[in-house]
C-alpha cells in the first residue's frame, strides 16, 4: 500500500523578492519549489496561447510514459544526433521568440535570466558547447507525464552539461487546462543511483510509484503567468488533464556547476 501526505510547502515569493536563499533552499531541497505568481502579464500570456493555435509544426515528445508536444529544440529528443542538434539551434530559438515578438515585453527567458542574475553573484547565461550555444525555452502542451526525474550528466554525454551537479528547471504557465488536471506534483524524495532498479522498461524515463512510497508531495497548479523553480532530481509528474483547453507552458533547465561559475540554461 502507497500511502503519502501532503505537506511540502513551496515558497510564494514576488519577484522582487527573489534572492540566493531562494536557490539555496532549493538546491538543498528544503523546499519543494519558489513561486511567483504574474510574472508574466495575463493579457501576454493570452495573446501567446492563441498565437500558438496557428503552428503546425509541432513534435511529440517520443518518450513513452510522457504524453505531451512541444516547439523547440529540447536535447532528450535530438541526443543521437548532436551536430543537427547545433545547426537546429537558431532557427529554434527565433522560432519560439516569434510567438513573444511586438509585445511590449521581453520574452519569458530573458526575464528568467535577469531574475536569476539577481539570485546568482556569478550571474546566469544559455548554456555553450565550445562556440556553439544550446537551445533554451521550449514551449510544451502537457497532457500527463509520469512519475520521472531529470540529472543531464547521467542521461547524456554532452560535454558541458557533465558539469553540472545541481539541476533546476524553470517552467512559465500561458494557460491553464480547463480540466482540474494539470497539476505538478513535486515529491520529497530525490533521486539516487538505487533507485533505478524501479525505472520502467526501455524507452520511457518513468519509475514506479514505490519509489516515492512514504514521502511527502507539494501540488502545484498551472495558473497563468506564474513561474516555478524547482529541482529537478526530485521526483515529479504533471497530473493527467483531460480538458479541452491545453495546458500550456514554457520552460528550460538550469544547471549549477558550481558557486563560481554562471548558472547554465539550457532545454
Ligand atoms: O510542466 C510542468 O509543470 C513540469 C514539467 C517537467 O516535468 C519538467 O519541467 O521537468
Amino acid at each position: 500500500m502507497i500511502s503519502s501526505t501532503l505537506v511540502w510547502q513551496p515558497e510564494y515569493i514576488r519577484g522582487d523578492e527573489f534572492n540566493n536563499l531562494h536557490l539555496q533552499r532549493l538546491i538543498n531541497g528544503e523546499i519543494p519549489a519558489i513561486v511567483i505568481d504574474d510574472f508574466y502579464p495575463l493579457d501576454v500570456c493570452q495573446i501567446v496561447a492563441e498565437r500558438f493555435k496557428n503552428i503546425f509544426d509541432i513534435e511529440e515528445y517520443s518518450l513513452k510514459n510522457i504524453s505531451s508536444s512541444y516547439l523547440g529544440n529540447p536535447v532528450c529528443e535530438m541526443c543521437g544526433n548532436k551536430d543537427e542538434y547545433f545547426k537546429r539551434v537558431p532557427l529554434m530559438m527565433s522560432r519560439v521568440a516569434e510567438l513573444f515578438n511586438e509585445l511590449g515585453i521581453e520574452t519569458p527567458l530573458e526575464m528568467v535570466l535577469s531574475l536569476l542574475k539577481n539570485g546568482w553573484i556569478p550571474g546566469a547565461e544559455v548554456a555553450m558547447e565550445g562556440s556553439k550555444q544550446y537551445f533554451a525555452g521550449v514551449v510544451r502542451v502537457t497532457k500527463s507525464s509520469g512519475l520521472h526525474n531529470d540529472l543531464a550528466p547521467r542521461d547524456f554525454r554532452w560535454p558541458t552539461l557533465e558539469q553540472v551537479s545541481h539541476q533546476l528547471v524553470w517552467n512559465l504557465y500561458l494557460q491553464k487546462p480547463d480540466s482540474n488536471g494539470g497539476k505538478l506534483r513535486i515529491w520529497d524524495r530525490e533521486w539516487s543511483p538505487l533507485d533505478e532498479q524501479h525505472k520502467l522498461t526501455a524507452g520511457t524515463m518513468g519509475y514506479t510509484y514505490d519509489v516515492v512510497d512514504g514521502a511527502t508531495y507539494a501540488d502545484i497548479e498551472p495558473l497563468e503567468g506564474r513561474l516555478v523553480f524547482f529541482k529537478t532530481t526530485n521526483f515529479h509528474e504533471v497530473l493527467r488533464d483531460d480538458g479541452n483547453t491545453e495546458r500550456l507552458s514554457i520552460a528550460s533547465f538550469i544547471g549549477v556547476t558550481n558557486d563560481q561559475e554562471p548558472l547554465i540554461l539550457w532545454s
